[in-house]
């Protein structure tokens, strides 16, 4: 399957990750070999300003900054967590609004979920421009990534009359998808349990 917006290094990354899909219940999927004592490692990505490093500090009791300015995050920060028994890395990256790299931090956040091994990619968006934030969610999905679908904000959105069923997305999209209120901790419980969820789905996976 061709990867419609990415270089070679991108396609031969989708064939690796071809085998890695992870089943929530929305797909059946082979899933290759996987220790049970591994780790896993998930990525947060998504545009710039939509609390991807609130959520990482709330995630991981590790500090980075949060500030309102776009662009606060400039390199990777790594914290863990153990959830349902296993250590679990986050990765905090740079904000990036498409798999086609602009600028420099883009092409950090890229090449870490295209080139290095990223178990599960956590797609943080802003529920009041939901639309076009999802074009890198589709773009992710293309590229053959597992994607949990993070829309944060939502106490904001709320104001604005904007309501997101969350059920209807992921049904829609084939991604788990949670709707948060990071800075309130909104939603952080069923973030970790879908986290859970996916940590143990593949721990329980049989070698072949
Ligand atoms: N109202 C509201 N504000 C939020 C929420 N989540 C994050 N914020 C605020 O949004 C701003 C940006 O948060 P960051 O965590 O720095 O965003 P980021 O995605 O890491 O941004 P970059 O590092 O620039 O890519 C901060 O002022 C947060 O407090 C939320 O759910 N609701
Ligand atoms: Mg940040």
């Amino acid at each position: 399957m061709d990867c419609h917006n990415c270089h070679q290094s991108c396609q031969t990354k989708s064939r690796n990750l071809r085998s890695n899909l992870f089943d929530f219940g929305y797909k059946k999927s082979v899933k290759k070999n996987f220790s049970l004592d591994s780790k896993t490692t998930i990525a947060l990505v998504g545009s710039p300003n939509v609390g991807k490093s609130l959520l990482f500090n709330l995630l991981t009791g590790t500090y980075v900054t949060v500030s309102n300015y776009p662009g606060t995050t400039v390199e990777i920060a790594k914290g863990n967590r153990i959830i349902a028994g296993k250590k679990v890395i986050f990765l905090d990256t740079p904000g990036m609004y498409s798999l086609i790299p602009i600028t420099e931090e883009e092409n950090v956040a890229r090449n870490l979920i295209l080139n290095q091994k990223v178990d599960l990619v956590i797609h943080v968006v802003n529920a009041k421009h939901l639309g076009r934030m999802l074009n890198l969610t589709l773009q992710l999905i293309e590229a053959q990534l597992p994607v949990l679908l993070v829309v944060n904000m939502i106490d904001e959105a709320k104001k604005l009359g904007i309501w997101v069923d969350e059920n209807q997305l992921a049904q829609r999209l084939g991604i788990p998808v949670v709707s948060m209120a990071a800075v309130k901790k909104v939603g952080l419980k069923k973030l970790i349990a879908k986290v859970a969820d996916y940590v143990r789905a593949n721990s329980l996976s049989i070698a072949y």
